[in-house]
């Protein structure tokens, strides 16, 4: 009995092990065969994307040599004139567009434009694997050659077989030739760009809108009707896109200049930004953006009528908010659309568009009373949370405007697990309070600026001897005379004269350089000062000089700081010592 037992025992051991070790041995096999299975695909993958990476260089140099040889009116965006025998229209043309279109009639459609890129642009290259494009066009009456020039650089300056289509929507124009001569115009000479044309006026978001519908691409590019492409701008503008779906790039926007049509550099590029009013701003680049002058860097808002975006995010974003009216805030609410959702926006230094900026605008707005106010409701309530109220706080009427229906944005932001409006505030505009405060700071300080040295002069900004020129002369507080002699340190970091928006301003870089004045811009450069309390010193600029006089000439200047002098030493007569105790936290930093 206790053999049979054991013998039992002994079997059912060696049985268990046995199925133990046949298990294990499968599991071993099975990990090992997953396990190649799992290396064995992404080496197919990883091949896949060294291909997807490769980068090839995009130029088209056989056009970049034909437009070389070009030469007359407007060429390469040298500033062109009529002679008097072609000013015949000009004066009839310009009320209808708001620029010189008699001469835009004299350029070549298919004009070259001068290169103005960083130089490191010419040498980059991009993904030779990158997504294809519908170029979108509203326009309401806009000018015939405008246009078409549009269109001509758009088609010329873009890689064939990326360009899918340029779809014009012409958004109930009534000038004759946007109907069928353009219509034929397009179909024998540029078979690329096609019309849709809206039976109703829509304004511009809606044609925006109209033309996205349209579109087949992988890519939506939206552009002004009065712009020029100009060398390469495609492949920086669409390899962001193709390395993370979710960004949206913005050109580089020139100027053509109104009256001229020459084509020049705005600037080399800010980041976009609005105030508490929800005008449109621009913010400094970054150390690093600066770093890397020719690659794409993040910009809190677009301008607005130029972008690319890819189509799926466009419309997994539902597209722009459809009961946004004419024009207004389109830009804003997608901006934040985009960040908030999570995506990203950048700007591409090395794609650039000339726009002309119009001298006035020629045509009437279509919308029915304060349309942008109710444009602009509609952005606060749905995305800025507790921030909206930093606009209605300026514009109070904004809380009456009826902004309709919220429930499909709304809904959208939730189904879309969108991030705080604080979120996009501290993360991507976190330097947009430092230059525009939602709450306005108070000033530093005001008063008048009384000499230590001499203390009988004050700072007068009222000499009329020499225009603009600010200098010392008596005090006349107290005496019942009258003077210029009242100013405010503001939180901008300038020191503005009372009741006007003209600022002390030192341009030049000698010594003993005159104080003038001059329309405030926010204090940058030539119009920062401090006020260093202990020291008595008004310091100018970012490499300081103290404000000083020469109390026998009255003339007031800066020049070097020197702890010795007397003349150098000022007292403001009202000074908020909290505020200036927390200098650096307020308002602009040099
Ligand atoms: C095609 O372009 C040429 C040259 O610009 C122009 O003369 C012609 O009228 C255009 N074709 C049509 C059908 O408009
Ligand atoms: C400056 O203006 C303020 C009011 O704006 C006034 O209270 C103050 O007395 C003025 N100071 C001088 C020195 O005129
Ligand atoms: C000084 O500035 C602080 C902070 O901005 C403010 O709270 C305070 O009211 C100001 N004081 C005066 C006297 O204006
Ligand atoms: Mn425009």
């Amino acid at each position: 009995m206790k053999r049979n037992l054991k013998t039992l025992f002994k079997f059912l051991l060696l049985s268990g092990v046995t199925v133990v070790f046949t298990v294990l041995l499968f599991r071993i096999f099975k990990i090992k065969s997953t396990f190649e299975e799992r290396r064995g695909l992404p080496v197919e993958a990883n091949e896949v994307r060294i291909i997807r990476s490769e980068r090839i260089d995009w130029h088209d140099y056989e056009t970049i040599r034909k437009d070389g040889l070009r030469s007359g009116t407007g060429e390469h965006g040298k500033p062109a004139y009529l002679s008097a025998a072609e000013s015949k229209n000009y004066d009839k043309l310009y009320k209808v567009n708001g620029f010189n279109a008699a001469l835009s009639d004299k350029i070549p459609l298919d004009r070259a434009v001068p290169d103005i890129r960083h130089k490191g642009c010419q040498t980059k290259k991009y993904l030779k694997d990158l997504p294809s494009v519908s170029v979108i066009v509203p326009f309401h009456n806009e000018h015939w050659t405008t246009l078409l020039r549009t269109a001509y650089s758009v088609v010329n300056r873009s890689p064939p077989h990326l360009l899918k289509e340029v779809i014009l929507v012409d958004d109930f124009s009534s000038k004759e030739f946007s109907k069928k001569p353009l219509d034929d115009y397009l179909a024998a000479n540029l078979t690329k760009v096609r019309t849709i044309h809206l039976p109703e006026r829509s304004g511009l978001i809606r044609a925006r809108l109209a033309g996205a519908k349209e579109a087949t691409a992988d890519v939506l590019v939206f552009l002004d009707s009065h712009t020029e492409a100009n060398i390469n701008w495609l492949p920086p503008l669409l390899e962001p896109i193709a390395q993370d779906y979710r960004t949206c790039v913005c050109p580089f926007i020139d100027v053509i200049q109104y009256e001229t049509f020459e084509y020049r550099a705005q600037d080399e590029g800010a980041r976009g930004a609005f105030d508490w009013e929800f005008f449109y701003k621009r913010l400094p680049l970054l150390p690093e953006d600066l770093e890397h002058p020719t690659e794409p860097f993040k910009s809190p808002v677009m301008a607005g009528g130029l972008f690319a975006i890819s189509s799926r995010f466009f419309w997994e974003l539902g597209g722009y908010d459809e009961g946004l009216d004419i024009w207004g805030g389109e830009q804003y609410e997608l901006s934040f659309k985009i960040w908030q959702c999570g995506g990203q926006m950048v700007d591409a230094p090395c794609s650039r568009v000339g726009h002309i900026y119009r001298k006035f605008a020629p045509f009437p707005n279509p919308g029915k009373g304060d349309f942008v106010g109710r444009n602009y409701r509609r952005v606060a309530e749905v995305w800025m949370d507790e921030y909206a109220e930093y606009l209605y706080r300026r514009r109070p009427h904004y809380r009456n405007i009826d902004p309709g229906d919220l429930s499909k944005q709304k809904g959208l932001r939730k189904d879309l697990n969108c991030k705080p409006f604080k979120w996009f505030m501290e993360k991507v505009a976190f330097d947009l309070p430092l230059k525009y405060p939602p709450v306005e700071p108070g000033d530093f300080g005001m008063g008048e600026i009384r000499n230590i040295g001499a203390p009988e002069l004050c700072v007068d900004s009222g000499h009329k001897d020499r225009d603009q020129v600010v200098a010392v002369s008596e005090c006349v507080k107290g005496t019942g005379k009258s003077a210029e002699q009242n100013f405010t340190l503001t939180w901008h970091k300038d020191i503005r004269v009372k009741g006007k928006t003209l600022c002390f301003d030192v341009s030049d870089p000698n010594d003993k350089a005159d104080v003038t004045l001059y329309p405030c811009h926010g204090s940058q450069g030539n119009q920062y000062w401090r006020y260093d309390v202990e020291k008595q010193w008004f310091l100018h600029g970012g490499n300081p000089r103290c404000l000083d006089c020469d109390p026998g000439q009255k003339r007031l200047y800066v020049t070097k700081c020197d702890d010795q002098s007397k003349t150098q030493k000022w007292r403001l007569e009202n000074v908020n010592l909290t505020m200036i105790a927390d200098w650096e936290n307020v308002g602009v930093k040099l």
